[in-house]
This record gives C-alpha cells, sequence and structure tokens, in this order.
C-alpha cells in the first residue's frame, strides 16, 4: 500500500467538472469527459485530482448545493461512470478526492423536503430552525456570505431556517448527533467506493453557534472533526484538506497537527483577504503588494514546520486566475505563469493546481453582466447597485476577484468552443483561447505545462523538496522572492524576479554557493553570489 504520507510528495489538480470537458454536446462538463484527459493530466504528474461537487444538485451553486450525497448529478453523469474514474484514475496513480460539502445541504435535499412538513418533522432537526425575532422579523443580524439576511421565513412553519449561503442552501445542524452520523455514513460509503480523500467545503463552519453571532472556528469545530476522524478517516491511508476562512498560524496545527487526529492540511486564506477592502471585500481589491504576499507564506511555512502540513496554491474555483492576479496576463504570460509555479511549488507542502493555471489560462474579462454565472456575483450586484454603486464599478471588481474568472470553459484547443463541447458552453469561452490553450502550449518545450510537469516530478524526486526546512531570504524586498530549502548537508535556493521589470539583486549569504540548476526560466546558473541580475519574472532553483 501507498506511504502513510504520500500526499506530501504529490501534487493535486483541482477539476471544477462544469468546465473542464464536455462529452455529449449539452455545453456542461461531465465525467466522461473528464475520463478522456486522464492521460493529459498523467503526463503532468499529478498524484490526485480534487473533484468539485459531481452529486445530484439543483445547481444553485453549480453543485455546492447537494440534494443526493450518494447519486451523481445527471448532467455529470452515474455512479457507473465515477466508478469508472475512480478505476482508471488509480490505473494510472492519480486517487481522485472528492468534495464534502457538509455545512450545508439544498434545500430540494430529501431531509429538507422533509424537514419542511412541520417543527415535528423527522428531520426538522437536521437543520437550523429558530422563531422570529421577539418584535418580528429574522432571529438575529447573520448575513449570508452570498449577501443579505443569513434567514429565510418558512411561512408553513412561522419558523426561520439558517443559510449562511444561498437560502437554497439551509445550513446542517452539527448538534445534532444524528446529523453528524448521517454524514460519517456517507463519507465511509464513498470511502469503501475508493475515493483517495475528501476536500471539506467551509470545513471551519461546522462548529457554528448561531445564537452567540458564532459562524467559523466555533468552539465544538474540533470535537466535531475529530469525531469524524475516528468514525470515517482513521485507518485509512486517505488525504483531507479543509477549506478554513478562518484558520490562522494560532489555530492551524489543531487541524493538522500529526497528532491532532483531525486533517492532513487546511486552505487558508490569508494571502487572499488581506488584498481585500475590509468593507467592500473582494469587490473592492487593493493594490498588489508582494512583500505583505511574503510575510503570510513565510509566518505559514514557519508555523507549520516542525508539525502540521500545508497546502500551497495560487487559485481555485472562486479565486482570480492566478497569472492575471499575481502574473502577466498581456506579453509576460508564459514567463510570469512559470516564475509563479516555481515560487509556490518549490515551498514545504503540498502544492494544488487549478484546472487551466498549467497553461496560463486567464480572467474571463467580461464587459456585461449577463455574461456572468456566479450566484455570489449576481446578487452582489443586485445589492450594491441597487445601494447606488455603478454597474460598471461593479464589473470592474467582478472582473478583478469574481468567481466566474475561474470557471470559464478549460481552453484545450484553438478550435470553436477551444474544443471544450461541441454545443453552446453554459458560460462563454474565454476569446483569447484562440493563443491560449493546452495544444499550444504543449507544443512549447520551454510552455507553461512542461514546467508544471517537471515542478511535480522534482517533488517526486527531491525529498528536500517535500521535507527540507524552510528559510525565507529578502523578505523585505519589493520584487524579489528569496528563500532556500536544507536538508541534510544540501541547500536549495529559490530566486525570483516576481516582477516584469529586470532588477539587480545581492544574493545573500545563505544562498551563495555553486551547484546544480534544478528549474529556471531564464539562462542557465549553476552558481549564485554577490550581486546578480534577473530578468522580468525569471526565477531559477539551485540544489548546493
Ligand atoms: O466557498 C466558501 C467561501 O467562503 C467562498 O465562497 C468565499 O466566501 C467567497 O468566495 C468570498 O467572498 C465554498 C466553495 O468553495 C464555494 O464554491 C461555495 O460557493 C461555498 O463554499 C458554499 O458551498
Ligand atoms: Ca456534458
Amino acid at each position: 500500500s501507498k506511504d502513510p504520507d504520500w500526499w506530501k510528495s504529490a501534487t493535486g489538480y483541482q477539476i471544477y467538472p462544469r468546465s473542464f470537458c464536455d462529452s455529449n454536446g449539452d455545453g456542461i462538463g461531465d465525467i466522461p469527459g473528464i475520463l478522456t484527459k486522464l492521460d493529459y493530466l498523467a503526463e503532468l504528474g499529478v498524484g490526485f485530482i480534487w473533484l468539485s461537487p459531481v452529486y445530484r444538485s439543483p445547481m444553485a451553486d453549480n453543485g455546492y448545493d447537494i440534494s443526493d450525497y450518494q447519486d451523481i448529478a445527471p448532467e455529470f453523469g452515474t455512479l457507473a461512470d465515477m466508478d469508472r474514474l475512480i478505476a482508471e484514475a488509480g490505473k494510472r496513480g492519480i486517487g481522485i478526492v472528492m468534495d464534502l460539502v457538509v455545512n450545508h445541504s439544498s434545500d430540494e435535499h430529501a431531509w429538507f423536503q422533509s424537514a419542511l412538513k412541520g417543527r415535528d418533522a423527522p428531520f426538522r432537526d437536521f437543520y437550523v430552525w429558530r422563531d422570529p425575532a421577539p418584535g418580528g422579523g429574522v432571529p438575529n443580524d447573520l448575513q449570508s456570505y452570498f449577501g443579505g439576511p443569513a434567514w429565510t421565513l418558512d411561512e408553513a412553519s412561522g419558523q426561520y431556517y439558517l443559510h449562511l449561503f444561498d437560502r437554497k442552501q439551509p445550513d446542517l445542524n452539527w448538534d445534532n448527533p444524528a446529523l453528524r452520523k448521517a454524514v460519517h455514513d456517507m463519507m465511509n460509503w464513498w470511502l469503501d467506493r475508493g475515493i483517495a480523500g475528501f476536500r471539506m467545503d467551509v470545513i471551519d463552519l461546522i462548529g457554528k453557534e448561531p445564537d452567540r453571532g458564532i459562524t467559523s472556528d466555533g468552539p465544538r469545530l474540533h470535537d466535531h472533526i475529530r469525531e469524524m476522524h475516528e468514525a470515517t478517516l482513521k485507518g485509512r491511508n486517505v488525504v483531507t484538506v479543509g477549506e478554513a476562512w478562518s484558520a490562522t498560524t494560532e489555530n492551524a496545527l489543531l487541524y493538522s497537527g500529526c497528532y491532532s487526529g483531525e486533517l492532513s492540511m487546511v486552505f487558508q486564506f490569508e494571502h487572499v483577504s488581506q488584498q481585500w477592502d475590509p468593507v467592500y471585500g473582494k469587490w473592492k481589491p487593493r493594490p498588489f503588494d508582494l512583500v505583505a504576499l511574503k510575510r503570510v507564506f513565510n509566518r505559514w511555512q514557519t508555523a507549520l514546520e516542525h508539525d502540521g502540513w500545508n497546502s500551497l496554491f495560487w487559485g481555485n474555483h472562486d479565486l482570480p486566475r492566478a497569472v492575471s492576479k499575481y502574473g502577466d496576463d498581456g506579453a509576460g504570460r508564459v514567463s510570469s505563469a512559470k516564475m509563479l509555479a516555481t515560487v509556490l511549488h518549490l515551498m514545504k507542502g503540498t502544492p494544488y493546481i487549478y484546472q487551466g493555471e498549467e497553461i496560463g489560462m486567464t480572467n474571463a474579462a467580461f464587459t456585461r453582466i449577463d455574461q456572468f454565472r456566479d450566484l455570489e456575483t449576481l446578487n452582489f450586484y443586485r445589492i450594491q447597485t441597487a445601494e447606488g454603486v455603478d454597474p460598471d464599478v461593479f464589473i470592474r471588481g467582478a472582473n478583478e476577484n469574481g468567481r466566474d474568472n475561474a470557471r470559464t470553459p478549460m481552453q484545450w484547443s484553438a478550435g470553436p468552443q477551444a474544443g471544450f463541447t461541441t454545443g453552446t458552453p453554459w458560460i462563454e469561452v474565454n476569446r483569447n483561447h484562440v493563443t491560449v490553450n493546452a495544444t499550444a502550449d504543449r507544443a512549447d518545450s520551454q510552455g507553461i505545462f512542461a514546467h508544471y510537469a517537471a515542478l511535480a516530478r522534482l517533488r517526486r524526486e527531491y525529498p528536500i523538496i517535500v521535507h527540507g526546512a524552510y528559510e525565507p531570504a529578502l523578505e523585505d524586498h519589493p520584487a524579489v522572492v528569496a528563500y532556500v530549502r536544507h536538508h541534510n548537508s544540501q541547500r536549495l535556493a529559490v530566486l525570483a524576479n516576481f516582477t516584469g521589470v529586470p532588477v539587480e539583486v545581492d544574493v545573500p549569504l545563505s544562498m551563495q554557493g555553486r551547484g546544480m540548476p534544478l528549474i529556471r526560466t531564464g539562462p542557465r546558473r549553476d552558481e549564485l553570489g554577490g550581486r546578480i541580475g534577473l530578468a522580468a519574472y525569471e526565477a531559477l532553483a539551485v540544489l548546493i
């Protein structure tokens, strides 16, 4: 069987199934489409796929609103397709990590439909119900992440139900042991089907205490995760990654400490939310600050260096495209994409590639609100324009940080609809697919795909990348990222110009020496010392 820490030397790959590959021309990606791309992913060298939800769902939130946890949405395929995907991926050494969305279900789930039958209905207490406030109206002022109150009135019973997301996503009641057991049973059903683990959607919210206004990081959160570990994960050689927007370097060890009996790692978002406006959040992004970004990465590398484990990612299906957000989606697209990959994948932790990141896909650059599909964006467009925000200003914000940026169809070729579908895609294909596509990039031996594949190979071959101690350097340099990994008597020096402007830098003593260049985006250098000039987006790693 696999090394228990197999997921430390593996590279993850996130598939957003709706936008990955459509096999039947209905404009929606599906599991049979994913099956046709497993060789592509094997060539990239990924060790597991985090598959965003494919369960039965009314698709209010594109599958993050589940109406049957043990069946596949017809638009994505069947359980037989899912079993084939697990088997075929397994043959290529790729595990399938499913998305566990149990902070809430869909309002069309049988449990909620039963709960609606009355206060004494069998599954009523699988959800969070409260009487109106004494003077009438919502029980308290909890707000939904998607805008508006987190409470919706069920007329029939006169009670409100809680939904931290859309009203079609009622929160599950984790204080109820029967609910917890139902979740554990469902998890074991999937684990017994041979999946390689779970990504856990907003797992930091399951300890909520709505009457005290506590939503994330509640007092019983880690009791629930430990109980879940005991009931489902213990003794299985699986990987788990919890999405935790409230994770900090203080509480990170609770989740991923190797004796905590919880998860393998978490997705933390300090490097993301620090770029957002305190009032308008993602809709009013702040100017990019590299030093602040480096500080977050350095703090997390240091906090988990002796215990616990980091995840490493630039993007996902909720975030803007990496090369648009942190690099250059114009002339410097290829070199900046390779630089971003180098800087991230040589740190300590498990790296995740978001679909299309490996070929430098860019933000959508929509101009009209009718091009957007994400309910979070559409809800906030309605709310903010009603409050007087200029629609064009909102659209500019949505083009910076809106979730649709990551959800435009995978660009396989320069052909019609980028080879994603033979029909009409559910969301527009980015016009730049004629030049930005997997076929074109893979024809380039110095392309982005080749660079990511090299990084995944290096991680499998060089223990210093997986286990090496992390030592930051040049922390306050406004343009250069620099760090050293230490393992036994070796040093891996990583240096990168994060900007599109050539820069001269004094190589710190900790990085000086002669060695073997493992990967680079610019000219070959086998020695680091003194003052060197780095070209635009030049990145390199030398094993000394
Ligand atoms: O995301 C949770 C989440 O917090 C983000 O949507 C974030 O709040 C938002 O983008 C910041 O404004 C998870 C899933 O990744 C997301 O796709 C789902 O919409 C959400 O949970 C509900 O399941
Ligand atoms: Ca389809």
